[in-house]
């Protein structure tokens, strides 16, 4: 009897562990969404491409060092809101109904945070919003009006005293405000007993790239190196040829480049918007200014023109975007070290993502829009840690669809069968190959007439090939071979040598539509007189 009851005794010690293993396992992990606005891969460094190693991005390196890094992943239309729309729904921009930036997002649709918020989490969103209503599923919500400004930006916030919601100026440089504002949702949330989602949404470093006071002067003495294809014209390419986001061509030289008028002025060149500096106070202003002065003064001096000029403004548009960059990165590391101060570290998953990719100079351009690579691509860096194994590199085709579905998984919750996308969690955990992951992904552009005039396109990529069809006021298509032309400067679609991969992508692409419920009515044409007013209205 006496054995028998050591035995018994011991299975149940047992037991116990198991169960307290079993509890530990089943602790729903935290989540911290940190999204970036118009971050491109090409400046993260865990990329490794040329630009970044000259600006390198230590924090948010980190997350990709202590877990995954994705290689393709893509946005399924590069514009802000409809990213953010399909990240929030796990649905395509034709069935959330958010197509291009100026709709407004239906609020009342079903989205991850809501889903998150009925299972018990505790729900955030802090900083760039931008889809037009206010934020539903959210316990906490602060959001950025609108676009944002760079400095003293205006925040709304979940109303007081009965009203819906309380407007408000905060003093300072937006990227540090939303990374603060961070910060004091996780000290307050951090010791209830309740798991958290937090979305972290910078406005940096997107249009007009103006970098914090400290930075202003960072990458002055670096020479960053054009892309080859700086001055390519985009032969072949009918889509592209009437788009407007040439660096050379169409930055404004003021608001964009900081660019002065004259020797020794601090007044800017052409500056249409003039709010972004008007809301500095007049010490941010006179920082800024005697900041600038020197290196604009020198510009003056050289009287440069033609190629060289165009160089120059390369050169003075990517030290503006990757020194707002620098931002980003210290608010990433001051997350990260919070949560590792805090013992968070371990059951909280981290991404860094942006909402879609960005062109520095590739082509010639600036801004996103386009299903050319490196606006198409989305980087994504996950860490979780003894979930993802440190240093992991993912070249599954995966797209900012699935996002919703990840986070459900991981939530324990289920994923509702209308979502479009799916789980990255295989993919995190190593449990599929990424080949067997998806074959392809695909892509619709809408938001035409509107700013930079890139035409309305959809189409077709796959490991290696990609096909566009671009519509509305052009019928033309385009097919590149990304492994013999990574830059997509040859447009092969009357190459009969790729007549079979013609054949081939066509199929794939109404295999695609047909499974993502697209119907006729998404290539509706734009009334002919709003694209002619368009064009003069940008130019
Ligand atoms: C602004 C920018 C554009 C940019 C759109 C969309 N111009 O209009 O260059 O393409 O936003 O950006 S700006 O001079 O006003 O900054 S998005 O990130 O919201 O999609
Ligand atoms: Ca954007």
């Amino acid at each position: 009897t006496y054995l028998i009851c050591i035995i018994i005794l011991l299975q149940s010690c047992k037991n116990k562990d198991q169960q307290r293993v079993e509890i530990q396992e089943f602790k729903r992990p935290n989540i911290v969404y940190i999204m970036a606005d118009d971050h491109a891969e090409q400046a993260i460094s865990a990329y490794g491409h040329v630009i970044s190693q000259l600006a390198p991005t230590p924090n948010i390196d980190r997350i990709a060092n202590e877990g995954a890094l994705f290689r393709n992943n893509f946005c399924t239309n590069s514009i802000c809101g409809p990213s953010r729309a399909v990240v929030l729904t796990g649905k395509f921009s034709h069935i959330n109904g958010f197509r291009m930036n100026g709709n407004r997002f239906d609020g009342s649709q079903q989205t991850f945070p809501k889903l998150l918020q009925n299972a018990g989490y505790n729900t955030a969103v802090i900083g760039k919003w931008h889809l037009h209503g206010l934020p539903e599923g959210f316990d906490y919500w602060n959001i950025l009006n609108d676009q944002g400004n760079y400095y003293n930006p205006t925040f709304i916030k979940q109303g007081s005293n009965g009203k819906v919601a309380d407007t408000l100026d905060i003093a300072g440089y937006t990227t540090d405000i939303i990374t603060d504002e961070g910060i004091r949702y996780l000290k307050r949330i951090k010791d209830d007993n309740q798991p958290f989602m937090l979305m972290l949404q910078h406005k940096a470093p997107h249009r007009n790239w103006m970098p914090a006071l400290r930075h202003v002067n960072k990458y002055d003495s670096i020479q960053f190196p054009l892309p080859d294809t700086y001055f390519m014209a985009h032969e072949g390419s009918l889509g592209s040829k009437d788009q407007q986001q040439t660096i050379y061509k169409d930055m404004y030289e003021g608001h964009d480049l900081k660019m002065t008028k004259e020797k020794g002025s601090t007044e800017l060149a052409w500056n249409p918007w003039t709010n972004d500096f008007k809301r500095m106070t007049p010490e941010q202003r006179d920082a800024c200014d005697k900041a600038y002065l020197p290196k604009n003064d020198a510009f003056h001096e050289a009287n440069l023109s033609g190629r060289a000029l165009a160089e120059w403004k390369g050169q003075r548009y990517l030290q503006e975007y990757l020194a707002t960059i620098a931002s980003v990165d210290e608010g990433v590391g001051t997350v990260l070290d919070f949560l590792e101060e805090y013992g968070l570290a371990e059951n909280t998953i981290v991404i860094y993502t942006t909402d879609q990719g960005f062109y520095l100079g590739e082509k010639g351009w600036f801004d996103k829009r386009y299903m050319y690579e490196e606006s198409l691509a989305m980087p994504l860096l996950v860490k979780y840690p003894g979930h993802i194994k440190a240093g992991s590199e993912i070249s599954a085709l995966t797209q900012n669809l699935d996002f919703a579905e990840t986070f459900l998984d991981y939530a324990g919750v289920e994923i509702p069968s209308d979502m479009q996308g799916k789980s990255l969690r295989p993919l995190l955990e190593q449990t599929i190959e990424d080949d067997d992951f998806r074959d392809s992904v695909y892509y619709h552009y809408y938001d035409y007439p509107a700013f930079h005039m890139v035409k309305k396109h959809y189409g077709v990529r796959t490991s290696r090939y990609k096909l566009m069809h671009f519509y509305d006021d052009i019928d033309t298509w385009e097919l590149y071979d990304l492994e013999e032309d990574p830059n997509e400067i040859h447009n092969q679609i009357n190459n009969p040598e790729y007549d079979n991969i013609e054949v081939q992508l066509r199929n794939k692409l109404a295999e695609l539509q047909k499974q993502y419920q697209v119907t006729d009515q998404e290539f509706e044409q734009a009334p002919k007189q709003q694209v002619e007013k368009a064009y003069k209205q940008f130019e």
